[in-house]
């Protein structure tokens, strides 16, 4: 028989894919961990194996892909029964599973909603998680692990999000130990085994990650930007209606993903409005890019230079390799080849190459025409979408390229 193939899409800091990759390690069943750039662009193996909810882990067995994180568990006991990782009876399975469904209705939601708090909320959510975890200690009493000597389906579905307890710590102000001493042993106990700690990610680096998080939902806001207050412009009819804006969403940095929708034009208009209309989105083209924002630009990242970091190909006289490379990724990346992409900011940035410089005739987001010179991190705190990407439609006149003859 030939060997398996066993390919895990994974994320590092994924409590859920540290569950199959513990079944997988406790089975002695070998595997590739590919990782997913969720915060960026997902994998086309992902997109077409998790079509549904589009999340890690999938576990692709020989080319059939295995969604959700329990049912992966359970496939993978089921695959490679030894050594079993839920008790001979039927009612110790049922048990277990009474118990990897209550970890997985309760446990990982119960301990976001103290990062995901602010002021006497956070009080409450930690009150709650606190009594979920005395429930899942009960059920613990004095046993090594939930599946009593052996470790099992429970322990694994369980000790991954263990690894996030000490952001949960930090944010919410208490300590497992002090109120948990039994599961706090029960984690070091899990944390002896090679299956856990191999995968286990550093709680610290788990507690910058939730704090990213916490910026990408609005609930802090970074103190290297400036606060002064920012009004965006929203069009209805002639009206410019100014709306202000709360400081408190200030993003400041991270991995942004962006779906740039690009309309690009030959011919230059005075009034949007005369721009051709277009019947068929295929005539639309697409990118999905990350724009990097980083913590010390000593600078404001403005929605222009937004838009440069993704068309870069526009702005410097000469490409970097950097830029060869995207340019070549963008051309991958665009749903229609045909169309040529080309822009400005609107202080007219760059030659594009020797052409006629193109130009940003419109930039729309969700509906609103924000001023180009807004902080970007302002855009991505009020304007993303919330299904994943920051969507932004652009339109732009596109430069005649003197070398082209036809
Ligand atoms: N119920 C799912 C949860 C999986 C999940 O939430 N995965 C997150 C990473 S921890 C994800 O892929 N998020 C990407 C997204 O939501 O777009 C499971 O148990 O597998």
């Amino acid at each position: 028989m030939s060997k398996d193939e066993v390919i895990l899409l994974d994320f590092w800091v994924s409590p859920f894919a540290l569950r199959a990759k513990i079944a997988l390690a406790e089975k002695g069943v070998e595997f590739e961990a590919r990782q997913e750039d969720l915060l960026g662009e997902k994998s086309e193996l992902l997109l077409k194996s998790n079509p549904i909810y589009k999340k890690v882990p999938v576990l692709v067995h020989n080319g059939k892909a295995v969604n959700e994180s329990t049912i992966i568990v359970s496939y993978i006991d089921d695959t490679w029964p030894t050594p079993s990782l839920l008790p001979p009876c039927a009612y110790g399975r049922a048990t277990a599973r009474f118990w990897a469904d209550y970890v997985d209705k309760k446990l990982f939601d119960g301990g976001s909603k103290i990062w995901r708090s602010k002021g006497e909320e956070v009080e409450v959510a930690k009150k709650e998680f606190i009594e979920i975890l005395k429930v899942l200690e009960g059920a613990l009493g004095e046993k090594e692990y939930f599946g009593g000597d052996s470790f099992g389906f429970v322990d694994i579905l369980a000790i991954p999000i263990t690894a996030w307890f000490y952001a949960y710590e930090q944010y919410g102000n208490f300590k497992v130990e002090d109120e948990c001493p039994k599961i706090s042993a029960w984690i070091k106990k899990c944390l002896e085994r090679e299956s856990v700690a191999s995968g286990y990610p550093e709680p610290t680096k788990v507690y910058e990650f939730v704090g990213l998080l916490r910026k990408m939902h609005g609930l802090e806001h970074s103190p290297e930007l400036p606060a002064f207050s920012l009004f965006i412009p929203r069009k209805t009819g002639d009206q410019q209606l100014r709306m202000p804006c709360p400081l408190s969403s200030v993003f400041g940095y991270g991995r942004i993903p962006v779906r740039l929708y690009i309309r690009s034009i030959e011919e230059d208009v005075d009034d949007l409005e005369d721009v051709p209309h277009i019947d068929s989105w295929d005539r639309i083209s697409y990118l999905n890019r990350p724009v990097e924002m980083h913590k010390d630009e000593g600078k404001i990242f403005t929605l222009s230079d937004a838009i440069k970091t993704l068309l870069p190909e526009f702005f410097e006289d000469e490409p970097s390799i950097d830029e060869e490379m995207s340019r070549i990724e963008l051309e991958d990346g665009a749903k229609s080849p045909e169309s040529t992409l080309s822009s400005k900011d609107p202080e007219n940035l760059g030659s594009a190459r020797g052409r006629e410089p193109s130009e940003i005739k419109l930039i729309r987001i969700q509906g609103i025409e924000p001023k180009w010179d807004i902080p970007f991190s302002w855009v991505v705190s009020n304007l993303m979408n919330p299904e994943y990407y920051l969507h932004i439609c652009v339109c732009i006149r596109v430069a005649q390229d003197p070398d082209k003859i036809w």
